[in-house]
């Protein structure tokens, strides 16, 4: 018989390309030896809410930044390698993948595929070295699980457009240089994507303080008033709203991968620390219920990171049904956020301190469960492609 590896049961190492086990060592390295000095800023960061300005960059001089794209200095490597860089960065902290999956998945990527040549030569290859930071904005006040109903406008007047309207809880917001931006157009209708930049008259992007959850990555409101912009500034092949939830496809597959880091972090601490830890002259690793918490979660793991394996390879292969995405965005989101709350209790008294970092994996995966579509509208599109019914609405 082989030797059984509990890190990696099913030998997804085994499955992976030499490329693929090259920039996920590329990242591992990075988090890792960042640990010695991204652990502690995590913390700091936990309790300040202050953004980490060298993420970005760093994260580019590695080529992990939007790394699926083919040229304009991207890496162009598989959706899996992206995948695999989700999970090392979520190992450390989820609100560290937000800040760099917003960027990959939310704004590289319309650029790239909604884009003109223009836009593209002049934004990718800065937004690839972490040069400008960019931003997305669906969401709004009173449009989050039903982005149809949104009330942000755009209309057409000489010399190009004005916006109007609002975002809230956009990742990045309060920092960007680069603003996605979507409005319905007053013109037809339909929504569109616009490029704002920071400065741009009457775009403002003021900070949402005191979360309680993703506090390493900042997140903010969009205002839009009388925003005047240039005919360049819009994305000329996304029209309807099957262009952000393309975006969101992507997104969403890489946090599928980013989530089961976390709960990997989680299950790595607290397994570490029932080893150590005696009660009752015994390691708390001895007792039963203990051992069941750990296999439990370690089994979602291999379950979750496989099944994104497999939509990786779909999605590259052109077999991607967005469904796909929304059973593993739902399922490893839900099982990271339920199994990370069930060894948090392995540290007992402990996990109530910010130092053993469970706590805060926590309380960020509550959010990872939500954003992106939560984890009951997930339920409700694979419901409706189980049962050809729709039951978002009337
Ligand atoms: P529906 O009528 O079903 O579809 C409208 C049009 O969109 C197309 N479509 C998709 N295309 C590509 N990929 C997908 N996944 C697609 N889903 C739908 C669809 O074919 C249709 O096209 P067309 O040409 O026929 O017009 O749309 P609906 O209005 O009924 O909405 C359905 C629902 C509820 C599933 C959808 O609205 C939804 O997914 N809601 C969740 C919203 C959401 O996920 N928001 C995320 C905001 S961004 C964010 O959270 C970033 S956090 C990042 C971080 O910090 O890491
Ligand atoms: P609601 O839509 O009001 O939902 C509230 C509850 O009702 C949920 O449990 C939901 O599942 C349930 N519900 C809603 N409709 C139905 C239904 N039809 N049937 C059954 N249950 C339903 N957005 C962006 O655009 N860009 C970003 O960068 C971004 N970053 C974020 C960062 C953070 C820290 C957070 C917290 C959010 C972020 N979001 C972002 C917004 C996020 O995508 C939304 O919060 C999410 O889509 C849910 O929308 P909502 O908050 O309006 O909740």
């Amino acid at each position: 018989y082989a030797k059984f590896d509990w890190e990696d049961p099913l030998s997804l190492e085994s499955l992976l390309t030499d490329e693929e086990i090259a920039v996920r060592d590329t990242a591992r390295a990075f988090c890792q030896a960042s640990i010695e000095t991204l652990l502690p800023l995590v913390l700091e960061a936990q309790r300040t809410e202050e953004f980490n300005h060298d993420i970005l960059p760093s994260m580019g001089k590695l080529g992990l930044l939007g790394p699926t794209i083919q040229g304009y200095g991207c890496a162009g490597v598989s959706s899996v390698a992206y995948g695999l860089v989700a999970r090392e960065v979520e190992r450390v902290d989820s609100g560290y993948r937000s800040i760099s999956s917003v960027q990959s998945s939310l704004v590289m990527h319309p650029i790239n595929e909604y884009g003109s040549e223009a836009q593209k030569e002049k934004y990718l290859p800065r937004l690839a070295k972490g040069e400008l930071i960019g931003c997305f904005g669906l969401t709004e006040p009173n449009h989050g699980s039903d982005p149809a109903g949104m009330e942000t406008t755009a209309e057409e007047v000489d010399g190009g457009f004005i916006l109007n309207g609002s975002k809230t809880w956009i990742s990045n917001a309060p920092v960007a240089d680069l603003f996605v931006v979507w409005a319905r157009c007053k013109w037809d209708e339909k929504v569109r994507g616009f490029l704002l930049e920071k400065g741009t008259k009457g775009l403002s992007a003021p900070p949402i303080k005191h979360k309680l959850a993703l506090r390493c990555s900042l997140t903010g409101s969009i205002f839009l008033d009388n925003v005047q912009v240039s005919h360049e500034a819009l994305l000329p092949k996304a029209k309807g709203l099957g262009a952000p939830f393309g975006c969101l496809n992507n997104a969403r597959f890489g946090i599928s991968w980013g989530a089961m880091g976390a709960l990997e972090d989680c299950i790595h601490r607290t397994r570490a620390y029932a080893l150590e830890r005696h009660q009752f002259n015994r390691p708390l690793a001895s007792f039963q219920l203990v051992q069941k918490k750990l296999v439990d979660a370690q089994t979602e793991v291999v379950l979750g990171l496989h099944a994104s394996l497999q939509v990786g390879r779909l999605k590259d292969a052109g077999k991607l049904a967005p469904e796909m995405i929304s059973l593993v965005k739902r399922n490893n989101c839900g099982k990271a956020l339920e199994h990370s709350r069930r060894v948090l209790d392995i540290l007992g008294g402990n996990a109530c301190s910010d130092e053993y970092h469970v706590g805060r994996h926590v309380a960020n995966l509550q959010v990872v469960n939500t954003y992106e579509g939560t984890y009951d509208i997930h339920t409700l599109i694979l419901g409706k492609a189980m049962t050809g019914i729709q039951a978002f609405a009337n």
